[in-house]
């Protein structure tokens, strides 16, 4: 499963706090929201974190969710498997040394992974493995391609919440049939209620992966 936590700035207006608070509302509802992906039988969890464009936000904004995302991952990352990855020549060394500490120290036995992916771009993950193999194989190959994609393993269902009804930059690459789900709900607003209709809703959907239904 993948989530895309969005409409935290509009959260933050609508309750009149800062956007630090808002993000701190979004780190509280992450926790809790891994929680239920958990006892909903999810493995393994990846996370949206930025798009390479959420970087030219003003510089106060980028630091507020790079700190919200680490902070989540400092709070619990000796009770699951965590991992990340993305564009991260775009995130600052502080920040990418503390996950790379988390990842070393998080608990590799848990049956539950948290992945965040930091930077999503289509263009510059695909450009990434161009300039990464270009001349030394003779061949692109769809291996290739999996193995080096920003989300390394196939997502089956993605989540959106915040109203807005695109990908934007965070299609994963590989997942041509990733189920889609879109939630008006304001990340920090998302009830358990909320979050079991969508995955009976993902659950209950016919998957023919280009196929004649079974
Ligand atoms: C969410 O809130 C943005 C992020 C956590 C960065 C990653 C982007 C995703 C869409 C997952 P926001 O700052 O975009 O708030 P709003 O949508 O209310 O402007
Ligand atoms: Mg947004």
């Amino acid at each position: 499963m993948m989530l895309l936590p969005d409409g935290m700035r509009r959260w933050s207006q609508a309750h009149g706090v800062s956007l630090d608070d808002g993000y701190t509302a979004m780190a509280d509802k992450l926790v809790e929201f891994m929680g239920w992906a958990r006892e909903g039988g999810v493995t393994t969890l990846y996370i949206t974190t930025s798009s390479a464009a959420n970087f030219s936000r003003p510089e106060s904004a980028v630091t507020t969710f790079l700190v919200a995302f680490n902070d989540v991952v400092r709070q619990c990352h000796g009770d699951f498997n965590f991992d990340f990855s993305g564009s991260l020549d775009l995130v600052p060394d502080r920040y990418l040394t503390e996950l790379e500490e988390l990842r070393d120290e998080s608990n590799k036995d848990s049956e539950f992974t948290l992945h965040y992916i930091l930077g999503m771009s289509l263009s510059r993950e695909v450009i990434g493995i161009f300039n990464k193999f270009n001349g030394k194989v003779p061949a692109m190959t769809e291996d290739i391609l999996t193995s080096n994609a920003y989300v390394p393993k196939q997502v089956d269902f993605i989540i959106r919440t915040g109203g807005a009804i695109r990908m934007s930059s965070f299609f994963p690459l590989m997942s041509p049939y990733a189920e889609l789900y879109f939630s008006p709900v304001l990340f920090p607003d998302m009830t358990r209620a909320d979050f079991d209709s969508a995955l009976k809703d993902l659950r209950g959907r016919d998957r023919r992966f280009g196929g004649y239904p079974a």
